[in-house]
């Protein structure tokens, strides 16, 4: 006789738009890739509503809908930036673009007017919060747990607060960023010698040893949950140039080392128009024979990725079937819009299953995170709805375990089992 054990009880195709939107709502992310500052790190952290303005996707708008020069925009103070912003973006026109509506939700989400003629009223209520219980409030508004940052060794700002020992903060994951070091070492390599580490312009002789000794040093400090660096469409690996040489004999070894992965966010043409300086790096499709290679030759290496290009994102797929090392996260800052999120995850979904990390904000502005999550939750809800009632209608079905057990590895454990993170 064949005895079955129960299931816990299967949702009906009616029922199930309610319970994933409930669990979506009540699992708290672990948001993996942020520009946010913790509190200890002084005023690298960015928030309230001149920040919010000033974000560098509204900058590149406001050059399409407004004559001003970008070099005229750049005179004009922060506060003025923000006024003129407002005005073109969000009065002399519907605020319908992601990043407008984006501002609109924040506005909203603290009950503040989303139509007035200037931004009096909000300029108010940002200044009286103070920045520790604001945090707390907005991670709670935003549905998260935590944020990963992005700091750099080399960032002159940044740096000397870590060396003083800024106090860790558990709602602030730190993360090793690596961009000044692989993408630019001619510019920064003197910066390395400043402190004392012997390296050279070509990273020859001890340079090596020398580079992983500085990562221990940041390791020891930071205590990062990975290793991180954006690159061109063009990277290539293997390649004899510096990056390619410190990847390899540097940054892997030192990843194997510390137990971290590495993230590599690739696909940026940088600087495509410098004269609207963070808004002007644009997309190109890059190589993905570089990351097999990468899969391949390091299986004791972990690497999370992000791709740029809508074009590279069905491959990435395919490669993360064949090796366990790589885990696809976010839909990244041109593809945060929800017709190419829709696409890109119900891609993943039917080609991973839940192995992958649907989202992360790339906040750079604490109250960006409310939106940001926000619009994942809308965009992912029907998404996962239509993959259990198409699971249901072939003929198993799912409880709410399932689904929060689904929610759960997607938008935390995924995260922390891949990085190994001191959760
Ligand atoms: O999305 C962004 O804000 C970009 O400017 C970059 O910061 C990108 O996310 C990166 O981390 O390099
Ligand atoms: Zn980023």
């Amino acid at each position: 006789m064949v005895t079955s054990t129960a299931l816990p009880t299967s949702l009906s195709p009616a029922e199930l738009p309610a319970v994933v939107e409930e669990e979506l709502g009540a699992t708290p992310f672990i948001d993996i890739h942020t520009h946010l500052f913790m509190p200890s790190l002084g005023n690298l952290g960015l928030w309230g509503i001149d920040e919010l303005l000033t974000y560098h996707y509204l900058e590149a708008e406001l050059f399409r809908s407004n004559e001003i020069t970008p070099a005229e925009y750049w005179q004009l103070s922060k506060r003025a930036q923000a006024d003129l912003i407002w005005r073109t973006l969000f009065v002399e026109n519907a605020p319908v673009s992601e990043s407008t509506r984006g501002v609109v939700a924040v506005l909203h989400a603290f009950g503040l007017p989303t139509d007035a003629s200037d931004l009096g009223k909000a300029r108010e209520f940002f200044q009286a919060q103070s920045p520790e219980a604001h945090i707390r409030n907005v991670f709670k508004l935003a549905g998260i747990s935590e944020v990963v940052m992005t700091n750099d060794p080399l960032d002159p700002l940044e740096a000397p607060l870590w060396k003083k020992g800024a106090a860790p903060d558990r709602q602030f994951q730190p993360v090793l960023r690596l961009d000044r070091i692989l993408n630019r070492w001619a510019e920064h390599w003197q910066a390395l010698v400043a402190e004392g580490y012997s390296v050279n312009a070509d990273a020859t002789g001890k340079s090596v040893d020398e580079i992983r000794r500085f990562l221990a040093d940041w390791c020891g400090r930071m205590a990062p949950v990975y290793m991180a660096c954006s690159l061109p469409d063009t990277f290539q690996f293997p390649e004899s140039s510096i990056r390619g040489r410190l990847i390899a004999e540097a940054v892997l070894p030192a990843c194997r080392e510390f137990g971290v992965p590495l993230s590599l966010m690739i696909g940026v043409r940088y600087q495509v128009n410098p004269a609207i300086r963070l808004a002007g790096d644009a997309v190109g499709r890059a190589d993905l024979r570089a990351l097999e290679h990468l899969a391949v030759t390091y299986p004791d290496n972990r690497f999370l990725v992000s791709l740029l290009s809508r074009e590279n994102q069905h491959e990435l797929c395919v490669y993360s079937r064949k090796f366990r090392n790589l885990m696809p996260f976010g839909c990244w800052w041109f593809l945060n819009n929800p017709s190419i999120v829709e696409e890109i995850t119900r891609e993943r979904l039917e080609m991973l299953g839940a192995s992958f990390i649907p989202q992360h904000s790339d906040a750079r502005v604490l109250e960006q995170v409310i939106y940001k999550w926000r619009n994942t939750r809308r965009t992912l809800a029907p998404i996962l709805t239509r993959a259990y009632q198409t699971l249901t209608e072939d003929g198993r079905g799912v409880s709410r375990a399932e689904v929060r057990r689904d929610v759960h590895r997607l938008f935390r454990t995924n995260f922390e089992q891949f990085a190994g993170a001191r959760h």
